[in-house]
């Protein structure tokens, strides 16, 4: 049996002239997920067109599998399309086509909704009796004994962040905008490995850097806790996201810590209440985020914030509002986005309920352009200020400014080089991305991730834990 895993690129993702790094970072870890279910004598080929360009004229597949996200569906279609003419059996999953399925079927044989662990085999053994089915809708969900995630299907060289896992699926909560709910709709939207079974993936891997792609670590805390704690002593160094509220619950970052954390990912999406409490993030409303971003520096850890632009209650004055207080909190480094509704979501429903989504052109919603009528500023606002925000964040004034709120030199130099090295060197990027070679820049993100040598333990007396009792309670 010889089968085609591919994940389709967007087409900036693709550029002949400049490809932007944030697309070499990751393998496409679901598919290898879902190879490591294939029998032990499939021919199997993986290929992941942000680092590739996609040969579709080896021998003709029996199998085509294809994860589908919004961005990339035009391009899916388009191969999809291909295969079925020359006869291979096409299969599409994802994100998109758990939004859209209607749309999706037009192109596949059979489509999934939802995540693959329990239809993907069931598809596999029907497929193979010839009787699969066009449609298999995910219900039981549940990550015990998952078959070894197919790494060696994946070209390690091509990607800066070759280690990255997940170990939960899902999210605890439910903002308006996330493509969560929709996903998960029909089962559980929220669920972890084993402590156990999350620790032998980590043993697999080799090397010191990992990245955990889940949508929120310290969702479930339990389960946190044992991760951390068997972790710790790992010598591991390691990414992650988490939410505002999980970054203030005493003890468990000091935890993550200890366990190798040093950079997080933090959702803050905007800095004005009305718009949090309209997208239903509730858990970040009231907090104070300078208290999140002083803990997390304090404990030696680098903050990598996520911003929304374009809610309701924002006005012009929102991304240089947004800049400046990013800035002097001393981050180091920003994700903006222009807000999306994606299809499914609450927003979606809404925005349309109000006749506000402006077209149906996939290929643009890719949180860089407008796709509904905003409400306190025009489109042409909204796109102008979310570029100004990204020139203005990553001018080297900015980024003195907020390395200068750190109070070691090595704090200094460290926020330095890592906000400098990911938006001011991207033609070097570009560059090490032709030669294939991303992987030898690892060594470089290790030593800026660990302080240039620098083995900062968690200090408890730093942590200020009646400011943030306080905090909390
Ligand atoms: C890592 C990541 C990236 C990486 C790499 C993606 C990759 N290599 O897969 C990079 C940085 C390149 C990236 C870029 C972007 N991303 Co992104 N990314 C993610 C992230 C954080 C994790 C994805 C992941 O690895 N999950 C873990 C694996 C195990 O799960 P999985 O991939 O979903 O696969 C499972 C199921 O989906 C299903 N499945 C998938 N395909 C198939 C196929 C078949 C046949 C079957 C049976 C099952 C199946 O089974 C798998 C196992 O359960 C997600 C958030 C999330 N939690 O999904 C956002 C996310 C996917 N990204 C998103 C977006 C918007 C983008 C960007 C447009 C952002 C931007 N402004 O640049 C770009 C463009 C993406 C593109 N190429 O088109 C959105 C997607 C929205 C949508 N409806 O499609 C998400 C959900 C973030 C969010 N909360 O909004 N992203
Ligand atoms: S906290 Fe993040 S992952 Fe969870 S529902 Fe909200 S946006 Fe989605």
């Amino acid at each position: 049996m010889r089968v085609m895993m591919i994940l389709p690129a967007l087409t900036e993702a693709t550029s002949p002239l400049f490809r932007p790094i944030k697309y070499s970072l990751f393998p496409p870890l679901g598919l290898a997920t879902l190879a490591g279910y294939l029998p032990a004598d499939a021919e199997v080929t993986l290929q992941d067109e942000h680092v590739t360009r996609l040969r579709l004229d080896g021998p003709v597949p029996d199998l085509v599998v294809i994860q589908v996200y919004i961005t990339s569906a035009r391009r899916a279609y388009q191969i999809a399309d291909h295969y079925r003419a020359l006869g291979s059996y096409v299969v599409l999953g994802g994100l998109h086509v758990t939004s859209l399925p209607e749309e999706a079927a037009a192109h596949a044989d059979t489509i999934f909704l939802g995540p693959g662990e329990d239809t993907w085999p069931q598809f596999l053994q029907d497929w193979r009796r010839g009787a699969a089915r066009p449609v298999y809708r995910s219900t039981t969900r549940t990550l015990t004994h998952l078959p070894p995630v197919r790494r060696d299907l994946i070209q390690r060289q091509c990607y800066l962040v070759p280690n990255s896992i997940v170990v939960s699926r899902g999210c605890p909560h439910h903002c308006d905008f996330c493509y969560k709910d929709a996903f998960f709709a029909g089962g559980k939207s929220f669920y972890t490995q084993t402590v156990d079974a999350a620790l032998a993936e980590i043993d697999r891997l080799p090397g010191r850097h990992l990245y955990f792609l889940d949508d929120h670590l310290f969702g479930n805390r339990r389960f946190a806790e044992g991760l951390f704690d068997g972790m710790t002593g790992m010598g591991r160094l390691w990414q992650a996201a988490g939410t505002v509220d999980s970054v203030l619950a005493p003890d468990l970052l000091e935890r993550a810590v200890a366990a190798g954390l040093r950079s997080l990912f933090v959702g803050f999406e905007t800095v004005n209440d009305t718009n949090l409490a309209a997208q239903r993030k509730r858990q970040n409303v009231g907090r104070d985020y300078a208290a999140v971003v002083r803990r997390l520096h304090d404990v030696g850890v680098m903050v990598n914030a996520s911003f929304v632009f374009g809610m309701d209650d924002d006005g012009p004055d929102v991304f240089d509002r947004t800049v400046v207080w990013a800035v002097e909190a001393g981050i180091e480094t920003a994700t903006f986005h222009i807000m999306t509704p994606y299809p499914g979501t609450a927003l979606y429903e809404r925005m349309q309920a109000q006749g506000r989504m402006l077209h149906r052109d996939w290929d643009l919603y890719d949180t860089r352009h407008v796709v509904f009528r905003p409400h306190g500023l025009t489109a042409g606002q909204l796109e102008a200020g979310y570029w100004r925000a990204y020139r203005d964040f990553y001018r080297w004034g900015s980024i003195w400014r907020g390395a200068s709120t750190k109070d070691t030199l090595r704090g200094r130099l460290r926020h330095l080089a890592y906000a400098g090295g990911w938006k001011k060197f991207e033609p070097l990027w570009n560059v090490v991305i032709r030669s294939r070679q991303v992987l030898h820049a690892l060594p470089l993100l290790e030593a800026v991730l660990s302080g240039f040598g620098e083995r900062r333990p968690a200090e408890p007396g730093r942590h200020r834990p009646e400011r943030v009792a306080e905090l909390v309670g």
